[in-house]
């Protein structure tokens, strides 16, 4: 005889979970015929992967059962020194005990929503920001405020007494933002730090594009100018886009009460990040191989960035406006308001076409129906035309209808 059916009974956290529309999406773009602008894929052509063969090799050759063992959750300590040497090279005083290694940044997001939010409490985010920060936060049940911005992105001046108040931190993405591709410059940048020390909100900085910056002067991060502020920030950095995603290695830069939390957190988690990835890592960046390798990616970048700015001025109309990235993977596009990006969106993949529409970017505000994000960094040229094209096209009908 059959059992009766018993319904599972989930906790209410799980009552708040969302599936990311980027990874719905991409099932979609897996499919070979379809131009895909909508993965934040780095281009495998950027993968060093004689180097990194070398890297494994040399680590089990020496350092086998070292490498095949468990290790410390803080992360490997010579890597962590590389961190903090990094961070001083650029402009920031860091010790290798202010520096946690995770399993990329993603898992930094999900730590720090665990350390900081209570269900109800306030989280300041850019309008828009990055989708898979929002999901992360989203599992604590934060109530969402959004910061202001204009083309400049986040304005510093509007996180006052009354949006900062009772807020558990800000969540900042200064360089090449995800997903508009915006940079925030000098001005902004030391006036957010030293609002924020003012006001005594935490930064959380997310930079994995920074050093991907094909156009223009390196600005100082959020960090190094915090510090001389006496602002709190907590920055995270990420090995995905100046290596390879798969590696799934990243790190977090706070002040030691808060890696020592994150390392209550990690411990529960996953205990440590694979030590054979770390030590593999390590050996690759030691001696400055990212200084050869970064400018080969940057130039590549560079250059798919270039083709989609071109494509896009031949084929978009004037009802259509987009940012102009200095680095990064992403361009912005705003359409004419009333046009929905979804329903575009379903047009494009009929003509094997596809983006990530901007509207699950925004919380805190009604979502902008008539955005979307495109990549440009994996497409081949003549693809990239083609697929412009195609959307060209259907703006100019949406605009019509
Ligand atoms: O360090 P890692 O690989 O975990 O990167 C996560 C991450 C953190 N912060 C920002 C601002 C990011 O853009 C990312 C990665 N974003 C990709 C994107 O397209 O939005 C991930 C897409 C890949 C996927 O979902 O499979």
């Amino acid at each position: 005889m059959d059992m009766p059916a018993r319904p599972y009974v989930f906790s209410q956290r799980a009552q708040q979970l969302t599936s990311s529309t980027i990874r719905e999406i991409l099932k979609v773009t897996e499919r070979p015929e379809i131009i895909s602008f909508a993965g934040g894929l780095p281009s495998p052509q950027g993968f060093p992967i004689a180097r990194m063969r070398a890297a494994f090799d040399h680590v089990l050759d020496t350092a086998g059962a070292a490498a095949l063992q468990y290790g410390p959750t803080e992360g490997y300590a010579p890597l962590r020194a590389w961190v903090a040497e990094d961070m001083r090279r650029h402009g920031a005083q860091v010790e290798p005990d202010e520096v946690l290694i995770v399993s990329g940044s993603q898992q930094a997001l999900d730590m720090l929503g665990k350390l900081f939010i209570d269900p109800g409490s306030r989280v300041l985010v850019e309008a828009p920001s990055y989708l898979g920060a929002l999901q992360s936060f989203s599992l604590c049940g934060p109530e969402f405020a959004a910061v202001p911005t204009d083309e400049g992105g986040l304005i510093p001046e509007a996180i006052d007494e009354s949006l900062a108040a009772g807020a558990r931190f800000v969540y900042v993405l200064p360089n090449f933002q995800n997903p508009t591709g915006l940079t925030l410059d000098l001005p902004r940048r030391v006036a957010l730090v030293q609002r924020c020390a003012q006001l005594g909100l935490p930064v959380i900085e997310d930079d994995p594009y920074g050093e991907l910056r094909y156009v223009g002067e390196a600005l100082p991060s959020l960090l190094g100018l915090g510090r001389a502020a006496g602002a709190t920030v907590i920055r995270l950095g990420s090995f995905s886009k100046v290596l390879a995603p798969g590696l799934r290695l990243g790190y977090v830069v706070a002040p030691r009460e808060i890696i020592a939390k994150l390392v209550q957190i990690k411990q529960a988690t996953d205990l440590h990040t694979a030590t054979l990835t770390q030590m593999a890592v390590y050996e690759t960046v030691r001696s400055g191989f990212l200084d050869e390798h970064l400018p080969r990616v940057r130039e590549l970048y560079r250059r798919q960035c270039g083709y989609m700015l071109e494509a896009m001025r031949a084929h978009f109309p004037d009802t259509a406006r987009w940012t102009q990235p200095e680095g990064g993977m992403f361009i912005w596009v705003t359409l004419a308001s009333g046009v929905d990006a979804g329903r575009l969106l379903q047009q494009a993949v009929a003509r094997n076409v596809a983006f990530v529409p901007g509207a699950p970017f925004f919380a805190g505000v009604a979502p902008w129906a008539n955005t979307l994000r495109l990549s440009f960094v994996t497409v081949p040229e003549p693809s990239i035309r083609a697929g412009i094209a195609v959307l060209g096209d259907l703006i100019r009908h949406a605009d019509a209808a």
